[in-house]
């Protein structure tokens, strides 16, 4: 199962044809450049292309009006003159004699990819189209958009295939209002949306673009708005606010089809954007939702005219669906302030929806809304700078580095007795062990036995990790006799190397010596269901759930809320997976665990089980192999207690662990900067 590509020269073939400023930035250059890099960077050759075709008359009427298609059929044949004028109807926008057949393809392309992903001919795919879509509206077209790619296809999905719920994440910096009104009373169909706000001061200026905007009718609850009040959002920014309210969301909501409405004008150096967020955020972004529905995802371009941003950002995606190991992300930062306000906005007013946000804070006291009657009150004293007379500065920001896959992907250290899983190789060291290690093993780890098939499997491990630093092995999987005595022999092994930085996930019972974690080489976090731990140190994090591993709610908001934003903060070099005995953890819930660490550490992730664990041995590796996780259940409401546990522990910690905030910090938390 592979990844889908379309793309089809014919959708550069339509360009703006008179002057306006407003329109000048879409360029025909925006395809043919990101389709290039694509080949430039072997990616284009991995993936199955899938052919182009036309959206029918009948599809498109799937979201738009017969006198909207009808008007729009005649453009083809107008003049010049007439393509100005009937364009003047429509905000942000041109027509030329060819948009018409090209928006055709694009809704089409859009179809195709549902389609190849739904019959199962592909996993997931990327639809390289313009015209863009999102901003379109049943009867107009707006903001470059001529038919709603992505609400067309959300709508053709549900009709052909019967899909009972689709996830749009929009994650283009502009709101894509298009697929808000045409979802907005529908619960079948969640969108959500971040985009540059300004407090309505940017386009398209539309007070429903705010957080409050939620959704009507059977539909509140499923329109999600993450306003950004201010630019130059950074990476921890984006992925603050899919930590702490998409993911949970979206794992709630439990979509049977993910469709991206993919625009890079979010990215650094945009001009429409102006934000910092770089390239390599979207492999993180495409990443984290790639487990969902089962891996069905297609992603469909929208926005995107920083050329050199878009082409990279392009590449990080598809990279990323084709299953490449993710890359460690260098500029993480803290969430701003802004940043902060508007998911605690968001998150509040969607916890009475969802039972993830259940126990969500206020939306901050310094009422949002306040500063934007202000702000419309001020438009009469301060107009706006005209569009050309703003210059944002040049941003510069460095080529996302190649991300090589190491030869071997997944290696297993295995008792005999245990086949070892299909694209899986059993790892043999052929080289005698290093007599320093041997003899630290023996002294510390096997002390009373005279035991050489446990000594034998240690000395596997180790080789597994070192090679795994040295990116010769990507994953791997082990069955050992004892999972607590071989972590610690992996930690101490690992602590001895300069540079390195482990995450150790513990879950399920069992009694951990909290004494390897005081140099910061090692983060560990242990979930489980016993109370009797202490927190002893910064890298040392029990959590007790009161199911601890079995309640699926529970640890998965664990593992949204508190894990992932830890993780991609500490920023490990190697990931430990340690499956306690008698876990609890179920199949599916264990798969997305994994699925979701290879985030970190370029991927490198050692899963650690107990010898008895054999019926594991074959899902385990799948995950580590790239297959998609098995979906969860439809989740219930997290235990209470839970959640405020939770909610005490990230209390205490975010002020080292800035991206486990979800509120504004109080000491700076009034209404200012106006
Ligand atoms: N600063 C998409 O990204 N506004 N459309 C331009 C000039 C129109 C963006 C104003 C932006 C439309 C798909
Ligand atoms: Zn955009």
């Amino acid at each position: 199962m592979g990844t889908a590509l379309i793309y089809d020269v014919e959708m550069t073939r339509y360009k703006l044809l008179w002057v306006d400023p407003a329109c000048k930035i879409e360029v025909p250059e925006r395809l043919t450049v990101s389709y290039e890099a694509l080949v430039r960077g072997g990616l284009a050759d991995r993936c199955i292309s899938v052919p182009v075709r036309e959206a029918t008359d009948e599809e498109i009427l799937l979201v738009h009006s017969e006198e909207y298609l009808e008007a729009v059929k005649k453009t083809p044949y107008m003049t010049l003159e007439d393509l100005k004028e009937f364009t003047l109807q429509y905000g942000d926008v041109y027509f030329h004699p060819n948009i018409y057949h090209c928006a055709k393809l694009a809704a089409g392309s859009a179809l195709h990819l549902v389609d190849s992903v739904m019959t199962g001919k592909v996993r997931n795919g990327m639809a390289l189209v313009r015209p863009p879509g999102h901003h379109s509206m049943h009867s107009a077209a707006n903001g470059f958009c001529v038919f709603n790619n992505v609400a067309i296809a959300a709508q053709y999905a549900k009709q052909k295939y019967g899909v009972k719920r689709v996830l749009i994440i929009d994650w283009d910096i502009h709101h894509g209002q298009g697929v808000q009104y045409c979802f907005e009373d529908d619960p079948s169909v969640l969108y959500f949306s971040w985009h540059r706000f300004e407090h309505q001061k940017f386009w398209p200026h539309l007070r429903e673009s705010d957080y409050d905007s939620v959704g009507k009718a059977y539909g509140a609850g499923f329109n999600i708005n993450v306003p950004w009040n201010k630019v130059g959002m950074e990476n921890g920014d984006y992925l603050t606010v899919f930590c702490h309210i998409l993911l949970p969301v979206a794992y709630e909501f439990c979509p049977d089809l993910v469709l991206v409405c993919a625009g890079f004008d979010s990215a650094i150096g945009d001009p429409e954007g102006e934000m910092c967020a770089t390239p390599d955020i979207f492999a993180h972004l495409t990443h984290l939702l790639m487990n969902l529905a089962g891996g069905k995802l297609c992603a469909v371009l929208e926005g995107g005219y920083n050329l050199t941003s878009l082409s990279q950002s392009v590449c990080q995606t598809v990279q990323t669906l084709l299953g490449d190991p993710l890359p460690r992300l260098s500029n993480l930062s803290a969430p701003c302030k802004s940043a902060l306000e508007s998911l605690q906005c968001a998150r509040s007013a969607h916890r009475q929806y969802w039972s993830s946000l259940k126990y969500a804070a206020d939306a901050p006291t310094s009422e949002i809304s306040t500063k934007r009657i202000k702000l419309a009150e001020k438009e009469d004293e301060r107009p706006e700078i005209g569009e050309e007379e703003k210059s944002p500065e040049e941003k510069v920001w460095p080529e996302p580095p190649q991300r090589v896959s190491p030869p071997i992907h997944t290696a297993s250290v295995l008792p005999n007795d245990v086949v070892c899983p299909g694209g899986c190789q059993p790892l043999t060291s052929s080289e005698d062990p290093d007599p320093l290690i041997v003899s630290k093993l023996k002294e510390n780890f096997l002390k009373d036995a005279d035991d050489s098939d446990a000594f034998t499997a240690f000395s596997n491990l180790i080789t597994l990790i070192k090679k795994m630093e040295m990116n010769q092995i990507c994953n791997g999987l082990a069955l050992v006799r004892n999972v607590t005595t071989a972590m610690m022999c992996l930690i101490q092994h690992s602590a001895a190397t300069p540079g390195n930085r482990v995450l150790v996930v513990c879950v399920g019972n069992g009694k951990i010596p909290s004494h390897v974690t005081s140099d910061g080489k090692t983060l560990l976090v242990h979930i489980s269901s016993e109370d009797r731990q202490e927190q002893k140190s910064k890298y040392y994090i029990p959590l007790c759930l009161k199911k601890g591993c079995s309640d699926m709610s529970g640890f998965i908001h664990s593992v949204f809320g508190f894990l992932l934003p830890l993780g991609y903060e500490y920023d490990p070099s190697l990931v430990l997976l340690v499956q306690m005995p008698d876990s609890g953890v179920c199949d599916s819930m264990w798969q997305q665990l994994i699925g979701l660490l290879r985030s970190f550490a370029q991927g490198h992730t050692l899963v650690l089980m107990q010898e008895d664990e054999k019926a594991l041995v074959d899902l385990t590796a799948s995950t580590l192999l790239g297959e998609p996780a098995l979906p969860l259940e439809q989740l219930q409401a997290p235990p209470t207690e839970d959640v405020k546990t939770l909610e005490m522990l990230r209390h205490r910690l975010q002020t080292e662990w800035k991206l486990l905030q979800t509120t504004v910090p109080p000491e700076s938390g009034g209404a200012d900067e106006l």
